[in-house]
């Protein structure tokens, strides 16, 4: 089910990112901006290294009322306590994450076609990102950009809520949303972006 509440801005973190600023820093003028969503990825990691991170970020995603989602790591999630978790193509199934993650945590999945979307939402996830929308900095490694109709098409279809992700800018907020996304996903234009905050309240201006 899908909590009324989700919010529109889903930034994903990645510490290779942040123009050699502290993640806990970045993420504090994110929140203190109104960023509200938030997913840790940080993938090349060892478990107990993210799980110091994690338990290092809780207490100002905390404060701020952040909903974040681990991604990938059901076992943390469950540990730390976080919103929920986000599954990539090579995760747990959807239905399995569902069922050790009981009704109330958040499911995000990343998807790239209408099927996989499908195939996500009847397993109970609560939203899905679809992307990538447009080349981003990582040349490709998301396979071909999607384009619009392709969002278009599949919001029209899709019962949860779908993120645009992949070199999404606050200059194409206005397009992905007229194509019917119920938000973005966003990891270079913030973490790299010379002024957070104010990157930040951009996006959420924009996205309100
Ligand atoms: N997943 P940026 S694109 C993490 O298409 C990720 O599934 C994608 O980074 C997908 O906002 C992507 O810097 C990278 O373009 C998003």
């Amino acid at each position: 089910m899908t909590p009324p509440s989700l919010p529109r801005l889903y930034l994903i973190t990645d510490r290779h990112q942040t123009a050699q600023r502290p993640l806990a820093s970045v993420l504090t003028q994110v929140l203190e901006a109104g960023g509200r969503f938030i997913q840790l990825r940080e993938k090349d990691l060892t478990t107990r290294a993210l799980c110091r991170l994690a338990r290092d970020l809780t207490p100002i995603l905390s404060a701020h009322h952040a909903q974040w989602i681990i991604n990938d790591r059901i076992d943390l999630a469950l540990a730390l306590c976080t919103s929920g978790v986000h599954l990539r193509t090579s995760s747990l199934p959807t239905a399995v994450a569902r069922r050790l993650l009981g009704p109330e945590q958040l499911i995000g999945v990343s998807t790239h076609s209408l099927d996989e979307i499908k195939a996500a939402e009847s397993e109970g996830a609560d939203f899905v990102v679809l992307g990538p929308m447009y080349d981003t900095l990582s040349k490709r490694m998301y396979g071909d950009p999607l384009g619009l109709n392709i969002l278009e098409n599949a919001c029209r279809r899709s019962r949860i809520p779908i993120y645009a992700i992949g070199g999404v800018t606050p200059e194409r907020v206005p397009e992905l949303r007229e194509s019917g996304a119920y938000g973005v996903a966003v990891i270079s234009s913030i973490l790299q972006a010379p002024h957070i905050a104010q990157t930040t309240k951009t996006f959420l201006d924009l996205l309100a």
